[in-house]
């Protein structure tokens, strides 16, 4: 092969760089260190945003955030065996979770490593990021680069999104090359994500079954959110006329106050719909598998589900999936609605009627809840303050993680903008509120309001120092109760140490955040939180509210106390 050569040179640390670049990549989230720590100075030298966290697992939850806001690939950047383990968790998360990241690691020489000779921080970090990730990829040589950056990429979000693996050993970053050639050995990724038009006879088979349906329900999931179709959605939501749920990540894709939105009669309409249309959502333990007590009901044995999914293995995962519908949201909910001809009749009126009456009658329930002032605060109390500042500014994302404090603002703060609520998503995880916090405010500027659970917190709560470095308006509300779900529980072996769910009691959480610069201050009563939200939202300032919560308030795992084991045949 014949090519012009210059006389510059390019190394590894700048291929990689321009690589990034190339393909829109301006924000990375990491933490420096051996082989690294001149890959962040450069990067940010380079014009990217580096964005340095004080643990690896921040700045993954960091870049996988990133990655479900924009659908590019969320940047996380780690040193090798350590910080890559501390890497690896968000990487499975966002794996689990379909959101698109990729995990870059700097690792330790394989001749080294393949021999285990103990090297520094040395780790087979590939063979072990395979099975929790989508795909993952090591580059060797300078010139390939470009091929392991685009595979990155392209791997990170095309089907179903996840998260990738990127090794690059130590010495690939001092390799050099001859600049032009390097140059042009960087790919720019064409079509990442392309379109996946659904079959035309799975759109008849979908919509001769919806014409059958008494009943219908449509459940709208994160996919739907992150595919970015958000008209698309409501046309075919409105043209339907069906009845909607949305999974937790998916409220807002059309706002929580719509007149389909059928949230305040969850139970009721999972029970009763006949014909289920599934948008990116999967029939998982957040949806009881599709069967069992939740999906019982007069119409349990013939209800039929129709699933839209860019992934085709999804399918009959849980239960049979009547109708399947394979490709991207946009396209396959395109079809059905130019398929709804004048044959097609909005839900019988019955339904209608019964499940906006289900709805109304729960929502003034809770109006009342909400309306009470006790002393100390309950969730519902201090849950209404968030609810109204949401209502106010709607643009605000809310990050929200804790037990009782996840379940509660779930069901209490209505959301009126896609993409809008980031949470614990599928696996529940805690640990996701600082890194989701930062990576919110640093892609899109808009103030976040985190509700954290005082256990969540603690999780992330060191990142409040990030938060203050780079002045991200971020306002952290802890829900302070004392412990893991209450405050109250009691050792019951006599000796001095303290249960393992409770903290200690009345602690100062919002001298974290004063101690780095930011704003702290605790609320006692509604009134209270309430100033100091509103401060905060409308200054931008990094604050950390300490909201006192009556620690006898909450529930063990808050609604999910059923899933705890139980000892021998004890029922609880
Ligand atoms: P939720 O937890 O909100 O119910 P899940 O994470 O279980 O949502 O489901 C999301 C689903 O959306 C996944 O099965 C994923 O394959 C699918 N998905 C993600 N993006 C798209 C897209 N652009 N088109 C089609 N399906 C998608
Ligand atoms: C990585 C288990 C689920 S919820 C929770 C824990 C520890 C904390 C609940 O207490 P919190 O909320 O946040 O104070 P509240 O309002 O009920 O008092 N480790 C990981 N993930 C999970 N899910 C757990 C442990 C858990
Ligand atoms: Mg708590």
């Amino acid at each position: 092969m014949t090519t012009d050569t210059s006389n510059n040179t390019i190394d590894g640390f700048q291929l990689v760089i321009d690589a990034l670049k190339l393909n829109d990549i301006d924000t990375i989230f990491g933490l420096p260190g051996i082989p690294i720590t001149d890959l962040t100075r450069k990067m940010q030298a380079n014009g990217m945003r580096m964005i340095s966290f004080r643990h690896e697992q921040h700045a993954g939850n960091a870049a996988a955030a990133a990655g479900f806001i924009t659908q590019k690939p969320g940047i996380c950047l780690t040193v090798s065996a350590p910080g890559f383990l501390n890497g690896l968790t968000a990487l499975s998360n966002a794996t689990t979770n379909c959101f698109p990241m990729i995990l870059i690691s700097g690792s330790s020489e394989r001749e080294v490593v393949d021999l285990q000779q103990g090297d520094y921080e040395e780790m087979d970090q590939l063979a072990i990021a395979k099975p929790l990730c989508k795909a993952a990829f090591r580059v060797l040589h300078a010139e390939d680069i470009g091929v392991g950056v685009a595979r990155a990429i392209r791997s990170a979000v095309s089907g179903r999104p996840g998260g990738v693996y990127l090794d690059f050993p130590a010495k690939l970053f001092s390799q050099v090359m001859d600049e032009m050639e390097g140059q042009q050995s960087l790919i720019k990724v064409v079509d990442a994500a392309p379109r996946q038009l659904p079959a035309p006879e799975s759109v008849q088979r979908a919509l001769d079954l919806l014409k059958t349906a008494k009943k219908p329900l449509i459940l709208l999931g994160k996919g739907a959110a992150y595919a970015q179709v958000d008209k698309d959605i409501q046309t075919f939501v409105e043209q339907s006329g069906i009845p909607y749920l949305p999974m937790s990540m998916a409220k807002g894709l059309l706002p929580d106050t719509h007149e389909q939105c059928a949230s305040a009669a969850r139970s009721f309409v999972l029970a009763e719909a006949d014909v289920v249309v599934l948008i990116g959502a999967r029939l998982n333990w957040l949806l009881s598998h599709g069967k069992g007590k939740t999906w019982g009901g007069a119409n349990a044995a013939s209800r039929k589900f129709i699933q839209i999914d860019i992934a085709p293995t999804e399918m009959d995962s849980n239960v049979p999936i009547a109708a399947p519908l394979v490709g991207d949201i946009g396209s396959c909910v395109q079809a059905l609605s130019a398929g709804m001809d004048a044959s097609f009749a909005k839900p019988p009126a019955e339904w209608i009627t019964e499940v906006f009456a289900r709805s109304s009658k729960n929502i003034t329930k809770m109006a009342e809840k909400l309306k009470l002032n006790p002393s100390p605060m309950n969730f519902q109390s201090a849950l209404n303050v968030i609810k109204n500042q949401i209502e106010a500014r709607p643009d605000a994302y809310l990050v929200n993680e804790g037990a009782n404090t996840l379940d509660f603002a779930r069901s209490i703060v209505n959301m009126f903008e896609p993409r809008k609520r980031l949470d614990v998503g599928t696996w529940g995880i805690m640990g996701i509120g600082m890194g989701f916090a930062v990576a919110a405010a640093v892609v899109t500027g808009k103030p976040v309001i985190a509700v954290e659970g005082d256990s969540a917190f603690g999780f992330s709560g060191m990142e409040v120092e990030t938060i203050c470095r780079y002045n991200l308006p971020v306002c952290v509300v802890v829900f302070n109760n004392n412990g893991i779900y209450k405050g109250v529980d009691k050792n019951n072996n006599g000796s001095d140490d303290p249960a393992p769910t409770v903290f200690v009691k009345n602690a100062r959480y919002e001298m974290m955040m004063q101690a780095f610069g930011g704003v702290g201050v605790v609320a006692n009563t509604p009134a209270e939180l309430e100033k100091a939200l509103t401060e905060a939202v409308a200054s931008g300032r990094p604050t950390l509210i300490n909201a006192i919560i009556d620690e006898t308030a909450g529930t063990e795992s808050g609604r999910i106390t059923s899933l705890n084991p139980t000892s021998g045949t004890v029922k609880k």
